[in-house]
């Protein structure tokens, strides 16, 4: 571990527009939280910020689609945000919101000093106007065709496929996201950075000086730095916003993505008097944990920020995940296509740590992957369950049947005992090393590889069946498989901290450092706890459930974008006249012999009782209709089907899933009763 005094741990600060998903998860918030809790674990300083993003214009078209102000949007979610972090595990020394007073002291403060040193371009330009809501569309408020990958929703300030970051006036086709019109330019005046002077610092700093960086978040960076970079207005025309401190500029906010950088500053302000000493001592490792959608204004735009202010550090590494997409589809907010964090903590209570593990095992780390319910059952039944769970139940339960719960001496050893208890400390610098490079999977594979030691060490060495002939040997068996079990509080915590806990209350063992691990973490004679199991297996029904609720999500979004058929030509009155539409009550059903969709129904249309074959079998049973008022043409000139005259017909509405449904009078009406 290279040796930096003490850390500073930045995650992304979601926008408070909406509650978190498995995505964010995946991509920032359960890689930084494993990280923090092992640099805890090994006795470092470290502070671990957070936060809510509620500037912007994720926050105002929100509040302006619901009819509410933006502050009632970001007070929601910030909420719902924060306290499912918490239920989460994810560790935050401090979870801050960039509305705090604290933040718009610290970013008006930045902008002026920047203003005060001249680093800014004051410049006049022609912009996008909807002259309808009477407002310039900033970022998102505009959207066209992404003129680096054709994508046909990309936002006024990025394109969300490709991850560009954009220009407005780049987008091909731009229209308005509040009325749909095509806009108009007009002048307005913004400050800008001059990125492109800071090009030649970026390419030293980052092209030369920072090759570790995962190849996704380099290469990102280096593209961006051959195209060649312009400069970057820091202000916008919005009412919501930190209000651009300098004369002449009423009206104009700061720029979303200048001021919620500096929300890792005024968080790390609020949390400790001392925060200077995390962000202007070079002894300080500061490490941004975030989505690949956020690499270039991390790497780019924040670092020249910081560079043109003078007194801060800058970032020594950027780790980025990739997407995680749901059941093979990208997750999508706006199409309710995701796992919602605070829905998941309400339906699977008290399972926290199975989906952050598989949401590690399964980690986006060098390209996109998904996330399927019938694998998040796999790998807690039979990795979490099988290997984890069984070993240290065994181990435990082996324990109270043979020695009452008491840790057992320590015998001597044969060559595999040696070879399995030198295995552990060769794990642990597996894992270290994985953590340490941020290849959090790996390292969570090389965890479950000393529960698997233990799982196969304990088929190996069968101390069930020993103990009938020599209980020492057991206790040497037992020993080393506690010793290995203890480990696993350690080793595990940073991954799922909840279990380790769990498990150190079955171990009745206090939480131990990092450099504690090893051969000899529990002593013989210590009395073990009560035990118990650490991970329950999951049943089918309850993926079905999850799988369904995805399916009819998805069903909801095919109906929601279905096209409706065309208008057909006109009719006369006359011709309407012609048909005689009745109500009439279906007395019989039953399906007509092979064939799938015909069902025979007996109709009393009020004028007689008569025969309609309809093609309804796909989608109700004969003992599902009988009874039920329909709509009937009666006068459908008769025809056969199937050997049988129909007379008349049924009238349906078809739905854009191809679902059927009766149409029928809301209370029941005199069979006969004319539809006109
Ligand atoms: N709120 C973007 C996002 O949620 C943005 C991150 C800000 S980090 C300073 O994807
Ligand atoms: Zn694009």
């Amino acid at each position: 571990m290279s040796d930096f005094k003490r850390y500073l741990i930045t995650s992304a600060l979601p926008y408070a527009n909406g509650p978190v998903h498995i995505g964010h998860l995946a991509g920032v918030y359960v890689p930084a939280d494993i990280y923090v809790r092992y640099l805890r674990h090994k006795g470092k300083d470290v502070v671990f910020i957070g936060g809510s993003d509620e500037h912007g214009v994720p926050i105002t078209i929100k509040a302006q689609k619901e009819g509410v102000t933006p502050q009632d949007i970001v007070d929601r979610y910030h909420n719902i945000i924060k306290e499912s972090f918490k239920e989460f595990g994810i560790s935050f020394d401090i979870y801050s919101r960039t509305s705090s007073p604290t933040h718009k002291e610290t970013s008006s403060a930045f902008f002026k000093k920047l203003y005060d040193e001249g680093k800014f371009i004051e410049k006049s330009s022609m912009q996008f106007y909807d002259s309808k809501a009477g407002q310039f569309l900033a970022d998102r408020y505009i959207v066209g065709k992404c003129p680096r990958c054709g994508n046909e929703r990309a936002y006024g300030d990025q394109c969300e496929a490709c991850g560009s970051s954009l220009n407005a006036t780049d987008l091909i086709d731009p229209v308005s996201a509040i009325t749909g019109n095509k806009p108009e330019l007009k002048e307005t005046k913004h400050w800008y950075l001059p990125l492109d002077q800071y090009e030649g610092w970026l390419r030293e700093w980052i092209l030369e000086g920072h090759k570790e960086w995962r190849p996704n978040v380099y290469g990102q960076c280096k593209s961006w730095l051959d195209t060649g970079l312009q400069p970057r207005a820091v202000t916008r025309d919005l009412n919501w916003g930190v209000p651009v401190p300098v004369e002449g500029a009423e009206g104009k906010v700061l720029y979303v993505w200048f001021d919620a950088p500096i929300g890792y500053i005024s968080a790390t302000k609020d949390l400790t008097p001392d925060w200077e000493k995390y962000w202007k001592d070079p002894e300080t490792r500061m490490i941004h944990f975030i989505g690949k959608d956020n690499i270039v204004f991390h790497c780019i735009v924040f670092p020249s920020m910081l560079k043109a202010e003078g007194s801060f550090i800058l970032p020594d590494n950027v780790p980025s995940n990739e997407f995680l997409n749901l059941e093979g589809d990208k997750i999508s907010t706006s199409r309710n296509w995701a796992v919602w964090l605070h829905e998941y903590l309400r339906e699977f209570e008290g399972k926290q740590d199975v989906l952050r593990y598989v949401l590690t095992a399964n980690a986006p780390e060098t390209k996109d992957n998904d996330f399927t319910w019938k694998d998040f059952q796999t790998r807690n039944n039979s990795e979490l369950v099988a290997i984890y769970g069984n070993f240290v139940n065994r181990a435990i339960v082996l324990t109270h049947k043979y020695f009452g719960g008491i840790v057992p001496e320590c015998g001597e050893l044969t060559d595999y005992d040696k070879e399995t208890l030198n295995t552990i400390p060769e794990i642990i610098a597996q894992v270290e090393k994985n953590m340490e490079g941020f290849h959090f999977r790996e390292a969570l594979k090389e965890c479950m590889n000393l529960a698997r030691l233990g799982n196969k060490y304990l088929a190996d060495t069968e101390p069930w069946k020993v103990a009938k002939t020599d209980l020492e040997r057991v206790k040497t068996i037992l020993n080393i498989s506690l010793q290995i079990a203890a480990n696993m509080t350690v080793l595990s915590d940073p991954f799922m901290p909840f279990s380790a806990e769990k498990l150190r209350g079955f171990l009745n063992i206090a939480p131990a450092k990092w450099d504690e691990m090893g051969a000899s973490m529990i002593k013989a004679g210590h009395q073990l706890g009560e035990g118990g199991l650490l991970f329950e297996k999951i049943e089918d029904a309850t993926i079905q459930t999850q799988i369904d609720k995805l399916q009819a999500t998805k069903k909801a979004n095919e109906i929601a974008n279905a096209t409706v058929a065309p208008a057909k030509p006109n009719i006369s009155y006359d011709d309407f006249a012609k048909l005689d539409i009745r109500v009439g009550k279906i007395i019989e059903a039953e399906k007509v012999a092979k064939t799938k969709k015909l069902i025979k129904l007996t109709i009393d249309t009020g004028i007689d009782t008569r025969t309609v074959v309809s093609g309804i079998a796909e989608h109700f049973t004969p003992e599902q209709v009988i009874g039920r008022q329909v709509t009937i043409l009666v006068n459908l000139e008769p025809k056969a089907l199937k050997g049988i005259e129909s007379q008349g017909m049924i009238l349906m509405a078809e739905n854009a899933d191809g679902a059927l449904q009766f149409v029928s009078p809301q209370s029941e009406v005199k069979p006969g009763s004319v539809v006109c």
